[in-house]
């Protein structure tokens, strides 16, 4: 069983780092002289208790459109333009394919208008989402006898998901080029990333780079540390100790 002190613990040590990058990003001049401790003191000040103690990555600290936080664990924002993008889906399918975003902007759309939970507490309503539904992607590709579920991988190198097939061919779950009525930003994960609806956000693996189909469910980053697999928001607290039923 994991405790929550194990979980708090358990941030990677790049996170202060991380933090430092971005605080120097704000130009708020401190970067240079507070060590990793004290980044964090100036930290709590300007954060809600509930935030400062936020695992799920940076808080707050990148101005975002309707209540967003920007979420990075690697604690910078990766890049990839728009015709450069490319999406690779491979694993236990019988037709690999490596998408550009022209690609998937030529697929039949697919638009939703819900909610985005963080399993910390925070909510956008009503966000516009548009996308290719990834059960499309998958049919497409051909999933192969045993291929149960699938593996996100994120071109920051770093970030991974996971879902069921069962789950990843819910109406609801998006390959998302758009959101908030515009090209998904580099600070969401543009120029592609995961909206898995009915989940919590940390299911929605920004700057989406792969899609692999394998034989079983594989934690994902997250979830390495204590977060639920089965992220349903409202069925799931999120953290596994504390029990999903
Ligand atoms: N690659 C990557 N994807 C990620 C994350 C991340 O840190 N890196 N954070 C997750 C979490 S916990 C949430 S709540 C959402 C936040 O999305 P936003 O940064 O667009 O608000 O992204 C999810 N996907
Ligand atoms: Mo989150």
């Amino acid at each position: 069983m994991v405790g929550k002190g194990d979980l708090d613990a358990a941030v990677p040590v790049g996170t202060p780092i991380g933090r430092r990058v971005v605080l120097g990003m704000l130009g708020l001049g401190v970067a240079g002289i507070l060590g990793g401790a004290r980044v964090q003191d100036a930290l709590n000040r300007v954060l809600s208790p509930l935030e400062a103690a936020d695992p799920t990555g940076l808080s707050q600290l990148i101005p975002a459109a309707g209540g967003f936080r920007i979420y990075s664990v690697t604690g910078s924002l990766p890049s990839a333009s728009p015709t450069d993008y490319r999406l690779t889906v491979d694993g236990m399918v019988d037709r690999p394919m490596t998408l550009s975003l022209a690609d998937l902007q030529a697929m039949e759309p697919t638009r939703l208008i819900k909610d985005f939970q963080c399993v910390t507490g925070w909510r956008v309503p009503m966000v516009h989402w548009t996308g290719v539904k990834l059960s499309t992607l998958l049919d497409e590709a051909g999933v192969q006898p045993g291929g149960a579920a699938l593996r996100f991988e994120s071109f920051d190198n770093t970030y991974t998901e996971s879902l069921t097939i069962d789950q990843a061919r819910r109406p609801d779950v998006l390959v998302a080029y758009e959101m908030l009525g515009a090209p998904v930003t580099r600070q969401h994960g543009g120029p592609v990333r995961m909206y898995v609806a009915p989940m919590y956000g940390y299911k929605s693996c920004k700057w989406l780079s792969k899609i692999s189909v394998v034989s079983k469910v594989e934690a994902g980053y997250w979830e390495r540390f204590g977060y639920d697999i089965d992220g349903w928001v409202g069925r799931s607290n999120g953290r596994s100790d504390k029990g999903t039923s």
